[in-house]
């Protein structure tokens, strides 16, 4: 079965502005109403949920930041007690805690659905066999495109992530016609099957479903070459709902945001002023149907800008731009979001550890590899390399098992690292994207 949700994706915009204004009366009712922090909020500037009358009127209402999420971390941004709650998120915070998110059994249903409509739109139908290679676990992206494919009524294989030789026998075996993972991971097997002699021409991979990481259009020019397939990208986050967000139809032109579910705004990341459409700026959401976990002027920290054009397709959806970059410092490296602070937060933790620092973000191949610099200090000096081996395998370890992603670790020369007005440049990133 398509989801191809012609009422919903077709709309003239009078009659989703009217759809929008109504979902959004709805959502604030429940926020105010069951949340303490949007209560709080909207109390100190004296706001009622009845004053909003217009779309217009949402730009009186105060912005939600990831901070918001850690002040109220674990459950306290959650709309419905946690028994009617069937599922939970996170994603990596700002510091240690993550971001945790709920969804009710209505959410689960949304959620599906709206990732079935993307994966209908790229051109995914109940005859596919969809080989999910993101991780399963709680992040967000294996188990949306699962159920979406599942609610499509294609065959699932849960691969989960990497194993990459194990993957090309499956997709082999198993003909998979639809690849689910990171752009990055794509390239990865397409590095791989050349390497093992594996024509991807003889496979039956036909679409691939790429996201959860920025990619270029160079990129996606080499993942179609070299594993013989249409490559689409797809947006999404975790506070909003996960993937479902936005996905790009076969026209490859932008990708289309689901604004029956979720409500756009550009705004100037710096002032936070609501920037005229197609202007670059930061996308800020809103979510229209979410029970359990509902967002009010969410600012995604990404960079983009709406397209508000018709598209060949027909569908009246707004279409997202490839993101340009974060307003904040957050980098994603082999799918995985990392703060600095994050690092730094190890660092200070290790005991004879100065944070002075530098993170090297390279990419060898298709693969992200990150570099931690830590400058030598009296507190961290080896005249033995044994001590320093140990040394450095111990924040080795560290980093990992809190960012999930790897990091070499190298010691520098004091005052090595350049600073800039007495600050350290943090972060170097030399990948080209
Ligand atoms: O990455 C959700 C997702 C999973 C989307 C799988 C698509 C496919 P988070 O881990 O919360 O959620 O990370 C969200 O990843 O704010 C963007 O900066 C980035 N991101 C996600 N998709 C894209 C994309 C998932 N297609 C953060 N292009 C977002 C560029 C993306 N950046």
């Amino acid at each position: 079965m398509e989801i191809w949700d012609a009422t919903h994706e077709c709309m003239p915009r009078e009659e989703l502005e009217q759809l929008q204004l109504e979902r959004l009366q709805a959502t604030l009712n429940r926020a105010h109403k069951n949340v303490t922090c949007y209560r709080n909020k909207f109390n100190e500037l004296g706001i009622d949920p009845e004053d909003v009358q217009s779309l217009a009127d949402l730009t009186r209402l105060p912005f939600t930041t990831k901070e918001d999420l850690r002040l109220n971390y674990p459950y306290g941004m959650f709309a419905v007690p946690l028994r009617e709650v069937v599922r939970i998120h996170s994603s990596s915070g700002t510091t240690g805690k993550p971001t945790v998110v709920g969804y009710t059994r209505n959410d689960i249903r949304t959620w599906s659905n709206l990732v079935a409509r993307f994966m209908t739109s790229a051109g995914v139908t109940h005859d596919d066999v969809v080989q999910i290679a993101f991780g399963y676990g709680m992040f967000t992206g294996a188990f949306g495109l699962h159920y979406g494919a599942e609610t499509i009524g294609a065959s699932v294989i849960p691969m989960s992530a990497g194993n990459t030789e194990r993957q090309i026998m499956i997709m082999q075996d198993y003909r998979s016609t639809v690849l689910v993972s990171t752009p990055g991971y794509a390239v990865t097997l397409a590095d791989r099957m050349e390497r093992l002699g594996v024509d991807p021409k003889g496979l039956s991979l036909k679409v691939g479903l790429f996201g959860g990481e920025p990619w270029s259009e160079a990129m996606r020019r080499e993942i179609e070459t070299r594993l013989a397939i249409s490559a689409t990208d797809n947006y999404g986050l975790s506070e909003i709902i996960g993937p479902g967000v936005a996905g790009e139809c076969r026209h490859k032109c932008g990708m289309h945001l689901f604004e029956d579910a979720f409500l756009p705004e550009i705004i100037d990341p710096d002032s936070g002023e609501v920037l005229p459409p197609c202007s670059v700026g930061e996308l800020v959401l809103t979510t229209l149907t979410k029970e359990a976990f509902p967002m009010i002027r969410y600012r995604t920290r990404d960079i983009t800008s709406l397209d508000y054009s018709p598209c060949a397709c027909g569908r009246t959806l707004v279409r997202m731009r490839k993101t340009m970059g974060r307003s904040d410092d957050m980098l994603i490296i082999k799918g995985v979001n990392v703060f600095p602070s994050q690092i730094e937060e190890v660092l200070v933790a290790i005991e004879g550890c100065e944070p002075h620092y530098q993170l090297v973000v390279s990419r060898e191949g298709a693969m992200d590899q990150l570099e931690v610099r830590i400058e030598v200090t009296e507190n961290i000096f080896f005249d033995e390399m044994k001590l320093q081996r140990a040394f450095l395998e111990k924040v080795e370890k560290r980093i990992e098992s809190v960012l999930g992603v790897g990091a070499t670790v190298r010691l520098v020369e004091p005052n090595s690292i350049p600073r800039h007005e007495g600050k350290a440049a943090r972060v170097i990133d030399n990948r080209q994207i």
